[in-house]
């Protein structure tokens, strides 16, 4: 008997070891930034020292890609591992919407929590919230992020200029005051909270002529969508990354002991920027400069948290962001007047929105000191391949992994650098694009050549494109008429992976 209960010490002692021996794992997903937006990618107008930190201590991929340019679907593809435009209902969401991420399904957190990890999302969400959307958000609001994989749950809703503009926490609204409940409502006015469009006065930042963000007022800002009540739950957008970042800092605390996999999502430089007190006009390119200045000091500070509990060596830590840039995104900001030769694109054509190489190319890092070797990769990689690619990493293989989901796990540790052999764009809703080593290919779709509101092309045309990356990465010069083989090479697979999926 003592025997077999000294084993059964020995087996416990040497799983636990072995679990702690797992790496954590921190993706930190930012809301809009660009592939020119950071120093280590060539910004020379502003300087985020944090992430150069990171990029150079770990591997900086210039060819990485969210799956679309716009944050509902990009975020859907990072969880589901499939591509967005598969499914409808997965476009931009408003801050009322159900749920999107099926419930029975892997899920990047599943793939962890299946390994034994405790997963947490602490951020911006945009997935919808609960069963429909019409809900009570004054009581239990499931299903969400707990019910598609995460222990814990830290979240706004939507975007932070979308009402509710309150924060949620695992199930309920966060100082919500039984006595002054929340109501929501994106097609009619609520009660008599003022809204922008009434009272333009009470505005401290104005929203952009025709682009509405101009409905229930919220800390001095026109939102997106009405709401009444829940006055002391809502928050104040300049302690928004100091909320987020405690919350963060908590769970790596509390979890120092266990493998976990945390999703820090935050919401810079997303509209509204209203960045904190301490990083006001530091950029001296207007506040979205200093809402970048922001989120470099919040991942430095994520740093220093994983040095202090001695957990650095030990953690990878993925950097990117959802969709490329935009500058004018509703809010009379200086993001246009004072951009100062900054350019959020990098030398790429397009912004979010768009199929054209901004919306789509982002920063992406991956660190895991002493483990990576540090190196600049042009390899293809995708967010959406992080599902499978982790999945074969701690070998957890859940039924159901779409095949849109590849495994390219020794790249992103650059143990290689054979990246995808292809990869499917999206743009603004439909509007598709494969990419295929050195070739781009845009299908042809009739759609605006620009999105006037914020001054971006899109990408649509009636005439195929075809790009040379390579030689041409500003996507200038259409090569269509002159390799017309290539093109139907190319629009063959596109159709092929459009048909083919699990
Ligand atoms: C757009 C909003 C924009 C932003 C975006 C979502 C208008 C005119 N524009 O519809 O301000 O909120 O949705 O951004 O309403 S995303 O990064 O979450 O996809
Ligand atoms: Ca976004």
């Amino acid at each position: 008997m003592k025997k077999i209960i000294s084993l059964a010490i020995s087996l416990l002692a040497a799983l636990s070891i072995n679990a702690q021996q797992k790496p954590n794992v921190i993706f930190i997903l930012t809301d809009d930034l660009g592939y020119g937006d950071l120093s280590c990618y060539g910004a020379t107008k502003l300087s985020t020292p944090n992430l150069d930190k990171l990029a150079k201590q770990g591997i900086q991929f210039s060819n990485a890609h969210a799956t679309s340019a716009t944050c509902t679907p990009s975020r859907y593809a990072i969880m589901t591992g499939q591509y967005p435009w598969r499914k409808s209902g997965t476009e931009i969401l408003p801050g009322d919407a159900a749920l999107i991420i099926p419930t029975d399904k892997p899920t990047l957190p599943k793939v962890f929590k299946q390994a034994g990890y405790n997963t947490g999302i602490v951020g911006k969400w945009h997935l919808g919230i609960g069963d429909a959307v019409e809900k009570n958000w004054n009581g239990e609001l499931k299903p969400g992020p707990n019910e598609t994989g995460f222990d814990y749950s830290f979240i706004f809703p939507a975007t932070a200029d979308r009402v509710p503009t309150v924060f949620l926490e695992n199930h309920r609204i966060v100082a919500l005051d039984p006595a002054d409940p929340i109501q929501v409502d994106y097609v009619n006015k609520v009660d008599n909270d003022p809204t922008g469009l009434e009272h333009p006065e009470l505005l401290k930042m104005k929203s952009s002529p025709g682009q509405g963000h101009n409905n229930t007022i919220v800390n001095g800002i026109g939102r997106i969508g009405y709401m009444s009540g829940g006055h002391q739950a809502r928050w104040t957008d300049e302690e928004m990354p100091l909320t987020f970042l405690s919350k963060a800092k908590d769970f790596i605390e509390v979890n120092q002991k266990n493998p976990f996999f945390l999703f820090y999502t935050l919401t810079e430089p997303h509209v509204p920027r209203m960045p904190s007190t301490m990083f006001k006009d530091k950029s001296g390119l207007g506040y979205r400069g200093d809402a970048i200045l922001q989120l470099d000091w919040s991942v430095g500070e994520i740093m220093k948290e994983l040095k202090l509990l001695g957990l650095d060596k030990n953690t990878i830590i993925v950097f990117s962001s959802d969709n490329g840039p935009v500058l004018d995104d509703g809010y009379v900001d200086g993001a246009v007047t004072r951009l100062n030769g900054h350019t959020p694109w990098g030398p790429l054509r397009g912004g979010k929105y768009s199929v054209f190489e901004a919306g789509t190319r982002v920063p992406f890092i991956v660190s895991w000191p002493e483990t990576i070797k540090p190196a600049v990769s042009p390899a293809l990689v995708s967010q959406i391949d992080l599902l499978a690619s982790f999945s074969k990493m701690l070998n957890i293989l859940p039924e159901g992994i779409p095949n849109d989901s590849e495994n390219t796990i020794d790249v992103l540790l650059g143990k290689s650098d054979k990246g995808r052999e292809y990869l499917v764009e999206q743009g603004f809703t439909d509007n598709l694009a494969i990419i295929q080593g050195n070739w781009k290919y845009i299908e042809p779709k009739e759609g605006p050549k620009m999105n006037e509101l914020v001054n971006i092309e899109l990408g649509y045309d009636k005439q195929p494109q075809l790009y040379n990356l390579s030689t041409d990465i500003g996507e200038t010069n259409n090569l269509a008429k002159k390799y017309p083989k290539k093109v139907k090479e190319l629009k063959a697979k596109l159709e092929e992976i459009k048909k083919g999926s699990k």
